[in-house]
């Protein structure tokens, strides 16, 4: 079986051939990009059965993106080809390392993954996996993949891990029906978040992760993701909520076998600084228990806090994505909620020192060691 299945529009990008605003440079490189296929591709780069579910048009740039795609190891056979909407393209512009925020300019409205909609995916592929990711970039792009959206998060009887990061991106939410706030909506309905700190102010006016953890109880697992900072993660057991059906990772993050290492800081009330201990890996859900038990079941979280890596940074892009595959890959393999968050960690720095979205991880044995490193190293 699949591992992770990703939906998601991905794009050919374009990078500058020197930094500098986009009115000035030259020429661009073609790369890919792609939230979730970065995810995807990832994944499959750290040896998980990964699957990229999307739409592109029937042109090179979509025969590019599936071939590229699949070239990681990706399965792409349930990608739709559009007959007539085109690929969607980006161009980047690049600071002086890290200096300023870069430039984005699209070139998706109306492309062929903005038309996919409840009625044109491919369910059977899509619920195949023990995880399905997905981001709010797709809430986004039109009303059909808003509507899927909704669709794909809703409760269901056997419905895998739903993964959601939020991904805000303020350029896309111009002009459309609907705005950033059914990204909370989105996020509700999922079992496993990625949010930024920053991003969650700018869509939704929460600052601060214990705030976005009261506006989003619902997921097992809530990674609230603070730049340098590192990630503050949020695991509970099961949860109150407004599905029908129960995470079966979701037990996995729970916090009773906290090894708790830096217990001097720990709170009376389950919280750890150095929570550990599950078990289980991510998998279909049960279906059996409603709300009501739900909630008796409901068990406290406990709140780890992960360092970051500090690297120079080239370019920012990507990152997200990378740690989100990390801490996925780290989930699937049942490991500890610190060294999922570590993962993730050491995937996001390989990418923040490229000018892509896309770098090789280290490779499993080499992560594992590095992760495995004592607090100082990680401070
Ligand atoms: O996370 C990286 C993505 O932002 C980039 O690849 C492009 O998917 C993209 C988007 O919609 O911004």
């Amino acid at each position: 079986t699949t591992d992770v299945v990703c939906l998601g529009e991905s794009m050919v990008t374009f990078l500058p051939s020197q930094p500098g605003r986009l009115a000035d440079v030259p020429s661009f490189g073609r790369g890919i990009g792609g939230a979730e296929s970065n995810v995807a591709c990832a994944l499959a780069a750290a040896g998980h059965r990964a699957a990229w579910v999307g739409r592109v048009g029937a042109d090179g740039f979509g025969d590019h993106l599936v071939e590229t795609i699949a070239s990681y190891g990706v399965d792409t056979s349930a990608v739709r080809r559009d007959p007539v909407r085109p690929t969607g393209i980006y161009f980047r512009t690049a600071t002086d390392r890290g200096t300023d925020t870069h430039e984005v300019a699209y070139y998706r409205a109306g492309s062929a993954a903005s038309a996919m909609s409840p009625a044109n995916v491919p369910y059977e592929e899509l619920f195949a996996g023990r995880v399905l990711h997905l981001s709010g970039i797709t809430a986004a792009l039109s009303g059909d993949c808003l509507a899927l959206l909704r669709e794909l998060t809703a409760a269901r009887p056997g419905r895998p891990l739903v993964s959601f990061d939020v991904n805000h991106r303020p350029h896309l939410w111009r002009g459309g029906d609907a705005d950033a706030s059914v990204l909370l909506e989105l996020a509700r309905r999922s079992d496993l978040v990625f949010v930024g700190e920053d991003e969650a102010e700018e869509a939704w006016g929460i600052v601060g992760a214990e705030a976005i953890r009261a506006a989003v109880p619902e997921p097992a697992v809530l990674v609230v993701k603070r730049g340098s900072a590192g990630a503050t993660v949020f695991a509970s057991g099961l949860r109150p909520g407004p599905r029908s059906s129960i995470a079966g990772g979701a037990e996995c993050a729970a916090g009773a076998r906290s090894s708790s290492a830096g217990g001097a800081e720990s709170a009376p009330d389950t919280r750890s600084t150095e929570g550990g201990g599950a078990e289980c890996a991510a998998g279909p859900r049960s279906s059996s228990a409603g709300g009501a038990e739900d909630a008796e079941a409901a068990s406290p979280d406990t709140v780890t806090h992960v360092p970051a890596l500090h690297v120079d940074v080239v370019a920012a892009v990507g990152a997200g994505d990378a740690f989100a595959a990390g801490f996925l890959s780290a989930t699937l393999r049942g490991l500890p909620v610190r060294d999922r968050a570590r993962h993730g960690h050491l995937m996001a720095a390989a990418v923040l020192t490229v000018p892509g979205d896309l770098t090789e991880p280290p490779a499993r044995d080499h992560a594992d060691r590095l992760v495995a490193l004592d607090d100082d190293a990680w401070g």
